[in-house]
């Protein structure tokens, strides 16, 4: 049911002043995209997005996403006016100031509504993909009468310009994730000026193209706004709905131009607009029949989450559909029993074999798994233990052909992990990881449990050259906080480092795996789950201690050659494996330096940069690496090209201990 227009006006008018106030006050931010969408956000969020203000984390909501997170003032307005606990008047009173949840950009941990962290455009929107799979693949376990919810998205003309808006709209709409809609604020500026200055493209047509519907609506007319939303719902195909918009819409001096994008209107233009809205209110201070009627809005979503909670209390499949959104694994997954058979029978495999071996076991015991890779299936070694393709014509599968959109991929995979109730991985080289890397980056921030399977992962790729080959890769990806970096050795260190993966629930990981063959380096049973520290001893010296080793993945086992070849030579020296180095920094000191005692020589060795292992070998410690790109040829000719071979790092050692 509808309010009458009137009313709608003044319920659209709190965002716009909202908005213009809460900049004002902090003296900075951008009011010129909620003032121009808040007609439209008006309309949706007080007749169509499903949701119950009282229960934000409601598992049957309807998902809304402001991919344009620089409106965040938007978001803020219209928690706080449909009656979401936070943010209270005195958050938005302090947008942007510290400790406040009105940050800057939404950030999904601070204030419940806010699905996602957005500001870097376009993800927010190839986000939602993530999310519209979830809700398909959930509905297809669960059935109708338990998942049966939208995803809707507002995004600017930045977030379609974005190259990630082609990755993402192609996925979606390949996929026909027909309940998603998507609502550009059609504005025709940016930054810089009008959209003119720098695109001419028909962005109807490339929609329309990659499957999706298009609807246009005048932006601020109520029933138009209605008609498209209408038509959007009744549509199979997601749906792209073209709001024409004016920016800043309300400023009387400066509507329709970006001098309203990312400024304070100033405290005259906030007085002119004030005028021709009729808004005859203090800052911050919302009129009671505003209030009521915006809090009015919340009665159909708290009646459907009623109802909603009578249907699962009733449904056979309640206990299993809660531990999936929980995101708590089932308390009798383990994978100690694979591992045990892998210390009987060691294997002496590829870490991405090692890591579908583990698959093997994990997607057998886990629904709530989603695999995927952008289109290296076969290389990442991603689709194991029998899941069958996600597709649009079966969305009970749990495999997602992504293409070749690896940057759509990371992004849907965060939508994924976001919405909850499923837990995504997905593949491509980790050379590649350059492309996923924003992506990868908002994982960490979220605190989302997003698994990236980074195969080949060093020159040990060989013949593809340096363009395949990861140098810097590792290291920089450690630079990224809350990101588990896992660099395992061989299959029971690969296990273990799956293990801590999908128990790390606010925490996304790389898996860094190897194309060539390992050996087996752990082979003693009572040995277990030596990974979970970071780093771990797996020799010790024999000789009286000089050198320890440290090496991660494929050169863990040249570190034990090198330290065969020092003990020989009468020289102690003790070889511990780095697997995962934040897990490591996060043990306490007493550990970290027995581990690594800065009374030996200490010594990095690693296929990749040298940079930053200073670290853990200090000063005075020699570190192994490659400070140059790769190059095109047989693994094993690389190897002995850029040093790594126990005859060329054991004269190092010895030079340096005798030096
Ligand atoms: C990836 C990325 N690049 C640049 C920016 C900086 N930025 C924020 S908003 C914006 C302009 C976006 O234009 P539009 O989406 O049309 O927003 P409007 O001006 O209409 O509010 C830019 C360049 C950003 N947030 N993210
Ligand atoms: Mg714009």
């Amino acid at each position: 049911m509808s309010l009458d227009t009137a009313r709608m006006v003044q319920m659209a008018n709190a965002i716009r002043a909202l908005s213009m106030d809460a900049v004002q006050a902090a003296n900075s931010g951008h009011p010129g995209m909620p003032m121009g969408m808040a007609d439209v956000a008006t309309v949706l969020w007080s007749e169509y997005l499903k949701h119950d203000p009282a229960s934000p984390d409601w598992a049957d909501r309807d998902r809304f996403v402001l991919s344009a997170g620089h409106g965040s003032m938007l978001i803020y307005s219209l928690l706080h006016l449909s009656g979401y606990a936070a943010p209270t008047m005195d958050d938005i009173r302090n947008f942007r100031q510290l400790g406040s949840p009105c940050a800057g950009h939404p950030e999904n941990f601070l204030l419940d509504g806010v699905e996602s962290t957005t500001g870097p455009l376009g993800q927010g929107l190839a986000m939602a993909v993530g999310m519209a799979i979830a809700e398909r693949k959930l509905n297809a376990d669960f059935g109708d009468d338990i998942v049966d919810h939208k995803t809707w998205v507002i995004a600017g003309d930045g977030c379609l310009m974005e190259g990630i808006n082609h990755e993402a709209i192609g996925l979606a709409g390949h996929l026909k994730l027909g309940r998603m809609n998507v609502l550009w604020d059609d504005n025709q500026i940016t930054i810089d000026g009008g959209t003119d200055l720098s695109t001419s493209e028909d962005i109807k047509a490339r929609y329309a193209a990659t499957g999706w519907h298009v609807v246009s609506c005048d932006g601020h007319d109520f029933d138009d706004i209605r008609r498209a939303l209408d038509e959007a719902q009744a549509d199979e195909r997601p749906s792209l709905v073209a709001c024409r918009t004016v920016i800043g819409k309300g400023a009387p001096n400066k509507q329709g131009t970006s001098a309203t994008h990312g400024a304070p209107l100033g405290d005259e233009e906030i007085s002119a607009a004030r005028d021709v809205l009729g808004w005859d209110y203090k800052p911050f201070e919302i009129p009671e029949q505003v209030l009521s009627d915006w809090r009015g809005t919340a009665d159909a979503g708290a009646k459907a989450h009623s109802e909603w909670n009578d249907r699962l209390s009733a449904d056979s499949q309640r206990a299993e559909f809660e531990r999936r959104m929980s995101g708590d694994l089932p308390a009798k997954f383990s994978l100690d029993n694979y591992i045990q058979s892998l210390m009987k029978e060691p294997v002496k495999v590829a870490t991405r074999k090692a890591s579908e071996m583990a698959l093997d076991k994990i997607n057998a015991m886990l629904p709530d798994t989603m695999g995927g890779s952008a289109d290296l299936t076969g290389s990442n070694n991603t689709k194991a233990g029998g899941i069958g393709p996600f597709t649009a014509d079966d969305y009970s599968g749990r495999y997602i052909y992504y293409g070749i959109r690896e940057f759509g991929m990371a992004a849907a995979m965060n939508g994924m992990a976001l919405h909850g109730g499923v837990i995504p991985y997905g593949g491509t080289f980790l050379v590649f990881t350059d492309y996923c890397r924003a992506a990868i980056r908002l994982s960490a921030l979220q605190q989302v449990r997003a698994i990236y399977v980074m195969t080949h992962d060093s020159i040990g790729l060989g013949e593809d050259g340096p363009t395949h080959q990861p140098v810097e890769h590792v290291q920089s990806l450690r630079m990224i906080p809350n990101l588990l970096v896992m660099r395992p050795a061989d299959a029971v260190e690969t296990a273990e480092c799956w293990d801590i993966a999908l128990r790390s629930k606010d925490r996304p990981a790389v898996l860094a795996l190897s194309r060539q063959n390992l050996p087996q380096v752990r082979n003693h049973p009572e040995e277990t789950d030596m990974s979970s520290k970071g780093a771990y001893r797996l020799k010790k010296a024999g000789n009286a201690h000089k050198v320890t080793l440290v090496a991660s993945g494929s050169e863990v086992h040249l570190a034990l050659a090198c330290a065969d070849e020092l003990e020989k030579q009468g020289v102690g020296a003790s070889v511990v494996s780095m697997v995962c180095t934040q897990l490591f920094d996060e043990q306490d000191e007493a550990y970290r330096k027995d581990m690594i005692p800065a009374s030996s020589l200490r010594v990095s060795i690693e296929a990749g940069t040298t940079f930053g292992w200073e670290r853990y070998t200090g000063e005075n410690g020699l570190n192994i690496g490659i400070d140059s790109f790769g190059a095109s040829a047989p693994a094993g000719d690389l190897f002995k090209k850029f040093g790594f071979t126990a005859d060329a790092i054991v004269p190092q050692i010895m030079n340096k201990l005798n030096g």
